[in-house]
């Protein structure tokens, strides 16, 4: 029992934690050397595609210390803001973290993120420096930023290098010796987990993620989810090596995996606990539910796939439980889903893997944040797609989220960043020199601002040196309309948006620019406009296509030529009038990417 470790790996993004497993993955051969490659726990397509884990992963490792065999399980996190629902859930099932430091760049505001997250679950923290070998390391001046940021003495803080291995060895030890073993009522006990992930398997069905918390597990036992009440029997357990392997039993105090067979949505959901049926269970302390940031609407291209559409979403919940969906119908495009995600970066990770995993064809709106509209009817509604925004007339306030945000840069860079706040609406609420000349800031500002890029502009004014976490904090009054755009006189509901009254010129214009340049050309001249409050305020023509019907034919008949391009305008006349642009799906998925 004592000789099981459970601990995560946290930090900023980009600062080392997949590299740094795949050292501890190696140097205890959990991985054979020829199936080795860089962050390998980073399994998905999209994961190695762009170099982020987006996903938790657990893995068990035996290591032997001082003649004693141990059962070491790892969690690999995310790093990315938009993925710390992940982070949480994986906390909630070990004991410890380490967390890492980028000796090249220092305590960053995600490190800040994370490791409140682990304090507040209680972990023990075994603070690391990373990267020692690069020629870029800062070792001791980020050791000593670390130190001072938890409060511990500088010598206690490792250093580590995910790439050449050094210090693995140590950290071993560390968390052997640091990290307490699972506690637990002991093997007797009736089994009881706590379901802190989940994926799908098209053959095995729902595959929950317990970390077992009393008792022990094996094959076939008749089990229950305590929030949905539902009875299965495992048809396989096993632990996670990092792919699934079978085993036995799961006993108190490990982590592993159960194959429930289930193919449904909504019987297994994260944070639940399984325990005995016809057992006294007792749920277990579980997770708040993720509260969406960002909305945006999808539907099928055609309407005839509204049923794959459907069984998409399902099966992606069962692989993504942070995401929310709502069916709805908009009188355009007909039936669809709402969407809720937790960021720009997640809402594109959900549109993509539907794209990808599920091969379908999307109509994706322009995203949105949720507005509160107080209307002249003496309503409160809540807005979460802009073709749903009233009238102005008929409002009397709108009242949208605000944030508070952390940013950590060079302090070179406040002057120039200050542009960019002000350009945000933001509100400084607190200035702080942080570490060797860096600043940490503290703002406050419309949660619309944020998503309005804000976070790609700081990176680049900082030249990639600054960092920034936020949380939505409360509701503020709001300044903001409603732009429609058009193509070919007709709104594309898809495209419309709330903006910032004092931005509607700018965002028009940019909107109507960037369709401009991801629209392939019609048959027929087509004008792109932007219209809000009631007029057009911005617009482009988009040129027809030549296409010379008449090219293939040489010589000869002057009639016939004459025929076909009389048909060819007749054509272009009909297509016109039936306002049947032709927008392929992937202009809605580029329109909905921030550039
Ligand atoms: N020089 C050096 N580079 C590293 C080390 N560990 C990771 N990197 C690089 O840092 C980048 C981010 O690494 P990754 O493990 O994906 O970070 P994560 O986002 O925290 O999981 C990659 O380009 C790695 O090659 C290290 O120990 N030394
Ligand atoms: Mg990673």
């Amino acid at each position: 029992m004592n000789h099981i470790r459970n601990f995560s790996i946290i930090a900023h993004i980009d600062h080392g934690k997949s590299t740094l497993a795949d050292r501890m993955l190696e140097i205890t051969h959990t991985v054979e050397i020829r199936k080795m490659r860089d962050q390998v726990l980073d399994s998905m397509e999209l994961e190695r595609e762009r170099g982020i884990t987006i996903k938790m992963q657990p893995v068990r490792m035996d290591y032997t210390h001082d003649g004693e065999k141990y059962v070491l399980n790892l969690i690999d996190t995310p790093g990315h803001i938009d993925f710390s629902y992940e982070v949480s859930r994986a906390l909630k099932a070990v004991e410890g973290s380490i967390l890492l430091v980028d000796a090249t760049q220092g305590v960053q505001a995600q490190t800040l993120t994370t490791l409140g997250m682990a304090q507040e679950a209680g972990l023990v923290i075994i603070p690391v420096v990373s990267k020692v070998d690069s020629p870029l390391a800062r070792v001791s001046e980020v050791k000593a930023e670390v130190a001072k940021l938890i409060g511990v003495d500088v010598s206690t803080i490792l250093e580590v290098s995910g790439k050449t291995g050094l210090g693995v060895e140590e950290l071993f030890e560390e968390v052997i010796t640091k990290v307490p073993p699972p506690h637990s009522d002991g093997d007797t006990s009736e089994f009881r987990g706590l379901v802190f992930d989940f994926k799908y398997s098209n053959h095995k069905g729902v595959i929950v993620f317990v970390r077992v918390v009393n008792g022990k597990v094996s094959k076939s036992q008749g089990l229950l989810f305590k929030a949905s009440n539902q009875r299965f029997a495992p048809m396989e357990v096993g632990t996670f090596s990092p792919e699934e392997t079978a085993c036995d039993e799961l006993k108190s105090g490990e982590i592993g995996y159960l194959v429930t067979g289930i193919k449904e949505p909504g019987i297994a959901s994260v944070g639940d606990t399984i325990g005995i049926f016809g057992g006294k269970l007792e749920a277990l302390p579980g997770y708040m539910s993720p509260r969406p940031v960002v909305w945006a609407s999808l539907y099928p291209e055609s309407q005839d796939n509204f049923p794959d559409l459907k069984l998409a979403l399902s099966r992606l919940k069962l692989s993504d439980s942070s995401f929310t969906y709502e069916e709805e119908t908009s009188g355009a495009l007909g039936r669809g889903y709402r969407c809720g995600c937790l960021g720009m970066l997640h809402l594109e990770i959900v549109t993509e893997r539907l794209k990808r995993e599920f091969d379908l064809s999307l109509i994706i709106t322009t995203p949105s944040i949720t507005y509160e509209v107080q209307t002249r009817q003496g309503k409160r509604v809540i807005v979460y797609s802009a073709v749903n925004f009233p009238e102005d007339g008929d409002i009397v306030e709108v009242f949208e989220p605000w944030v508070l945000a952390t940013i950590i840069t060079p302090s070179s860079y406040v002057s120039s960043l200050m542009q960019i706040l002000y350009d945000h609406e933001s509100q400084i609420v607190d200035t702080e020199s942080f570490g060797d000349n860096r600043t940490r800031l503290t703002l406050e500002m419309p949660l619309r601002e944020l998503m309005r890029n804000f976070f790609d502009q700081v990176k680049s004014v900082s030249s990639g040196y600054a960092s920034m976490s936020y949380e939505v904090t409360e509701l503020r009054s709001a300044d903001v309309v409603r732009l429609d755009i058009l193509v070919a006189d007709e709104i594309v509901p898809a495209f419309s948006r709330i903006v910032a009254r004092r931005l509607v010129e700018e965002e028009a214009e940019s909107a109507v620019e960037k369709l401009f340049g991801v629209l392939p050309r019609q048959m027929f001249v087509a004008k792109i406009q932007g219209k809000a409050l009631g007029r057009i305020i911005s617009s482009r023509t988009l040129s027809a296509m030549k296409k010379d019907v008449t090219q293939h034919m040489y010589g000869g008949d002057i009639t016939r030529k004459m025929k076909l391009r009389d048909k060819q305008k007749k054509g272009k006349k009909k297509m016109k009038a039936l306002g049947t642009v032709d927008i392929p799906h992937d202009v809605f998925m580029k329109m909905m990417k921030s550039d």
